[in-house]
């Protein structure tokens, strides 16, 4: 791919990092630093017109949205809780996959009013609850939701759930699925069009690498 004019994709470390890796390798994009190693938050790429922002997790929508960054990776869970303004999802990566479920105490009870509910997914496990006119108290945490039924902070939580060893040794288990989670390429919408022969090209690249798995 040529890149003839500055484009800035925004990541976070970690797993969405590692596996977008040769996702952005099959459109000729490799980074030059390791952002595991590097305390860099800017990495320079084999392309003098191409950066990589390494950034929280949470925090991919709003660069993106501002157009601190053109084009992002994010969980769809992170995307959720975002809202998607200023953005636009053109792509699903298929890494980083997860599942977002209700857990608990083995036998606890998903139904009932006002039970109260602990998680970093809000506006998820709200939705979620509304859906089936279920009216829950929601406890917002910012992480380890495992404790919060272990300490009587909640009854249920509203998690992410890959092999299901966290839950496991924290005596709970997953009660019900709410969605399938994967990371997805989000683009700035001003971005979409003042650069639209890049961001289209890069795009088709990462949809080629996408379904060549
Ligand atoms: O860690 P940090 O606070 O910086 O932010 P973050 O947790 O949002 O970032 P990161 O890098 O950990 O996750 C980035 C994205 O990866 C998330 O937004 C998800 O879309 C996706 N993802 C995929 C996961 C998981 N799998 C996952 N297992 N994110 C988190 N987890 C956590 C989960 O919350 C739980 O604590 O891992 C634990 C469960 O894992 P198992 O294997 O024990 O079930
Ligand atoms: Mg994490």
């Amino acid at each position: 791919m040529q890149f003839d004019t500055p484009i800035t994709i925004a990541l976070s470390k970690g797993r969405i990092f590692k596996q977008s890796l040769p996702l952005l390798a099959h459109a000729g994009i490799e980074a030059v630093d390791d952002p595991e190693t590097s305390r860099k938050l800017i990495l320079a790429t084999n392309h003098a017109q191409v950066k990589l922002l390494i950034i929280r997790a949470t925090d991919v929508p709003t660069y993106v949205q501002w157009g601190a960054a053109d084009l992002g990776v994010a969980g769809k869970d992170v995307l959720i809780e975002h809202g998607g303004d200023g953005l636009y999802e053109p792509l699903d990566l298929g890494i980083a996959r997860c599942r977002m479920m209700v857990a608990g105490r083995e036998g606890a009870s998903l139904t009932g009013q006002r039970l109260r509910i602990a998680t970093k997914y809000v506006r998820s496990a709200r939705d979620h609850f509304a859906a089936r006119g279920q009216q829950v108290e929601i406890i917002k945490l910012y992480g380890s939701m495992e404790l919060a039924p272990l300490v009587g902070l909640s009854d249920l939580i509203v998690d992410l759930v890959e092999s299901g060893n966290t839950l496991k040794a924290n005596g709970l288990v997953p009660l019900e699925h709410i969605t399938d989670i994967s990371s997805r390429l989000v683009v700035n919408k001003a971005a979409w069009k003042t650069k639209h022969g890049v961001v289209m090209g890069l795009i088709e690249a990462l949809r080629e690498a996408v379904q060549r798995g």
